[in-house]
């Protein structure tokens, strides 16, 4: 099944828990995160998000297009608010301070309605003052905030915002990026095989589309494993780390697909289980932050290094 694009993580987290909690991080008073209905995994991905405060409606009707999110976030916010910023879950890279500066310029007076520029061009999000509230509730089919911009043009101020971090996931070069094809090592750690979940862990990876192309079972030596954990030797965890990792037997391997390194990183989930999503490796396997069931290389040259250091 192919993943909804709202779920797509970068750095191990969903691009919709990125945006959501930029925006909660800004001065905006309340954040509504419009979800299709029945969006269960979009709900589970905001995770502990809802318990800081993001709060979820759905839209009105899935199949009408843009308008409908438009008119349930707007619904949803309190009566009283002196502006509605509207933001997209596929702009991942921009910060609490990007929605920030549009909060200032808004209540500095710069205009009823402040969107953010790249290189010049307009851009989201976009800051609507209240009394376009029914203008935006009158949204029908696909037209989004554009429509009511356009309407007001003696009321527009443009914040001229970072291109770089105000890029979305529909350019080609980002799917380019994310679709390369690369290969990451794995390690089954001695936990997971003393717990006999070797084969079930093995299916989670083929499940998630990553191809097995080498692998290797073996007992790692205190010395090979300080090795390998060589970049942690200042951390406090270290020492207990090494003798975790030559306790016993681990399953080293190469695996291959699309984006694999990034991919293989969000199917293992967060280095602590307590914090890893629901369905992860790690939640569903790891024992503890220490004892956490695998390991995946976190770049290209950590990929290409730990690679050469078992095959
Ligand atoms: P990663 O495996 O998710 O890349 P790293 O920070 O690179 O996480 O840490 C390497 C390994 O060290 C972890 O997978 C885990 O086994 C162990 N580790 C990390 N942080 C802690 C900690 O705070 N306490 C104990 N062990 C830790
Ligand atoms: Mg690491």
């Amino acid at each position: 099944m192919r993943r909804a694009k709202h779920l797509i993580q970068i750095e191990g987290r969903s691009i919709l828990s990125r945006a959501a909690g930029a925006l909660l991080g800004s001065s905006a008073e309340e954040v509504v995160v419009v979800l299709a209905p029945g969006d269960r995994e979009g709900v589970s991905a905001l995770g502990a998000l809802e318990l800081r405060g993001v709060r979820v409606v759905f839209a009105e009707s899935p199949d009408e297009g843009r308008a409908a999110s438009v008119r349930a976030g707007v619904r949803a916010t309190a009566p009283g608010a002196a502006g509605l910023l509207i933001a997209l879950a596929d702009q991942p890279f921009l910060e609490a301070a990007d929605f920030d500066a549009l909060i200032r310029a808004f209540g500095a007076g710069a205009g009823g309605i402040v969107h953010a520029a790249y290189a010049g061009e307009r851009g989201t999000p976009v800051l609507f003052a209240a009394r376009y509230r029914e203008e935006l509730l009158a949204l029908r089919g696909r037209e989004g905030g554009r429509v009511v911009i356009l309407r007001h043009p003696g009321e527009v101020c443009a914040v001229a915002l970072d291109p770089a971090r105000g890029r979305d996931l529909d350019r080609p070069e980002d799917l380019l990026v994310s679709r390369s094809m690369q290969r990451t090592l794995s390690i089954i750690k001695p936990d997971a095989i003393a717990a006999g979940k070797l084969g079930g862990i093995l299916q989670h990876i083929e499940d998630a589309g990553l191809r097995i192309v080498a692998m290797r079972m073996l007992h790692l030596t205190p010395e090979r494993a300080q090795e390998f954990y060589a970049v942690h030797r200042e951390r406090p965890f270290y020492q207990g780390l090494v003798a975790f990792m030559s306790s016993g037997p681990v399953v080293v391997s190469v695996l291959e697909g699309p984006d694999a390194i990034a991919h293989y990183r969000t199917v293992m989930g967060a280095t602590n289980p307590e914090e890893a999503e629901a369905g992860t490796i790690r939640k569903l396997y790891a024992t503890d932050v220490e004892r956490n069931a695998c390991h995946g290389s976190d770049g290209p040259e950590t990929a290409e290094e730990e690679i050469a250091f078992f095959f």
